[in-house]
């Protein structure tokens, strides 16, 4: 079974979405999802200019050696937009191989371990009553975790807030990108936010319990000391995990964080492959890998990070917003139900325009979430429905100090 075709379709039914179709001489498609969030047309092109003319004629079957072939005969290796391409093609080839298999792509990977996944939603406000009604709509929506993020007095827009961010300017899917010509500054000031911070999370704990688990995302905002701070003034409200707490590009940051804090530790939604994990993971400098399959590379090296991390008792907790597409979030459900160190999946919901885009056929159940038995990753791409809805421009926002300093987003 040789691949005929291969072709990149941009779409933007509530946000850009970057979607590979490859067909089968003998007709059959797989897709797969390449979308890199404010940088969309350069994976689109990545794919469309270099990859695409290479896949032509090659054996659709040969899913490790064609991504193997992709990562080395380029030469210059990872990095998001490269592995967010060579994930579009991995899951496009993993799909065509469930579909002629005809099973779901799990049946492939090992077979399901668990019933279906547990997810974490999000919850967030700019005070108390309105974070708490956001807590209830999460686990109304059937979440049993729930991830809290607040607005931080004197500060104008914080990460992570949907009202704040819905009321300073077009937003979608409760995500931070913005569609327009410039990208959104916002402000910052880690100081109130570590002082603010654990008074939240004593509100939340007071409000809804000890059983409840509750996460929090730092985004890669402060320093190793900063972080050790948070970490251990959190302790007493039992997190399931702290994100991303420092810039991802130090590994050795969480060695100084997890000297000072027994709170667990998640990082790594912006990497792109293994080697990133490998300090971290072999140091057990952190509990949950945060990885998705559409920015590392696809479904077979999210497999391999995971045998890694299980060497460690290190578990999964994979990047779920609505910026992977759910062709993206599909591909790691399948991951994420056959592997035995499943942690926890952050699961956004899509909008009812992308879902007219995507047929999806997971579903949520009694807190469950599964990934479908059709054959596949179980998702249907309708090509009128998204030529309906062109390509936008899209930037995420960024931050600066109140001094004016440019500071991580
Ligand atoms: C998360 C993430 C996202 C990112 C987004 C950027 O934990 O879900 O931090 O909300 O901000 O993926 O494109
Ligand atoms: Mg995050």
């Amino acid at each position: 079974m040789r691949i005929a075709a291969a072709d990149v379709i941009v779409t933007s039914p509530s946000r850009n979405f970057v979607t590979l179709k490859i067909t089968t001489d003998d007709g059959v498609v797989g897709w797969g999802d390449g979308t890199l969030n404010g940088r969309e047309l350069a994976v689109s092109a990545y794919l469309a200019e270099h990859v695409v003319p290479l896949l032509i004629g090659r054996d659709a079957h040969a899913i490790e050696d064609t991504w193997q072939f992709l990562y080395r005969s380029a030469y210059w290796r990872r990095g998001p937009v490269t592995m967010a391409a060579i994930a579009a093609v991995d899951m496009a080839l993993w799909d065509i191989k469930a579909k002629v298999a005809g099973l779901p792509l799990y049946q492939l990977l090992g077979g399901a371990s668990r019933v279906g996944l547990h997810t974490y939603g999000h919850a967030s406000g700019r005070d108390l009553p309105e974070l708490f009604d956001s807590v209830r709509a999460t686990l109304a929506e059937g979440h049993r975790s729930v991830r809290i993020q607040t607005a931080i007095p004197g500060v104008k827009a914080v990460y992570g807030v949907a009202a704040q961010a819905q009321a300073s300017g077009e937003r979608y899917d409760y995500e931070p990108a913005g569609r327009g010509p410039l990208p959104t500054e916002e402000d910052w000031d880690t100081g109130a936010y570590l002082r603010h911070l654990p008074t939240v999370f004593e509100a939340v704990r007071n409000e809804f319990g000890a059983e409840l688990p509750l996460l929090h995302d730092g985004h890669h905002r402060m320093t190793p000391l900063q972080a050790s701070r948070l970490g251990r003034s959190l302790e007493p409200y039992d997190l399931f995990w702290l994100e991303d707490c420092t810039p991802a590009e130090n590994p050795q940051a969480l060695e100084v964080v997890r000297r000072n804090t027994i709170t667990p530790l998640a990082i790594g939604e912006v990497f792109n492959t293994v080697w990133d994990f490998q300090h971290l993971i072999s140091n057990q400098l952190i509990d949950y890998v945060r990885a998705a399959s559409t920015h590392f590379g696809g479904v077979s090296p999210l497999r391999k990070v995971m045998d890694f991390a299980a060497q460690y008792q290190i578990k999964s907790g994979f990047h779920g917003p609505t910026d992977v597409s759910p062709i993206g979030f599909a591909a790691q459900v399948h991951v994420g139900l056959s592997i035995h160190n499943f942690g926890i999946q952050e699961y956004m919901l899509h909008s009812d325009r992308t879902n007219r885009v995507f047929d999806q056929g997971m579903t949520f159940v009694d807190g469950y979430l599964h990934p479908s038995d059709r054959p596949g990753l179980g998702v249907d791409f309708d090509e009128q429905v998204a030529a309906e809805f062109p390509y936008q421009r899209a930037y995420l926002p960024f931050n600066r100090l109140p001094d004016g300093t440019m500071h991580d987003w």
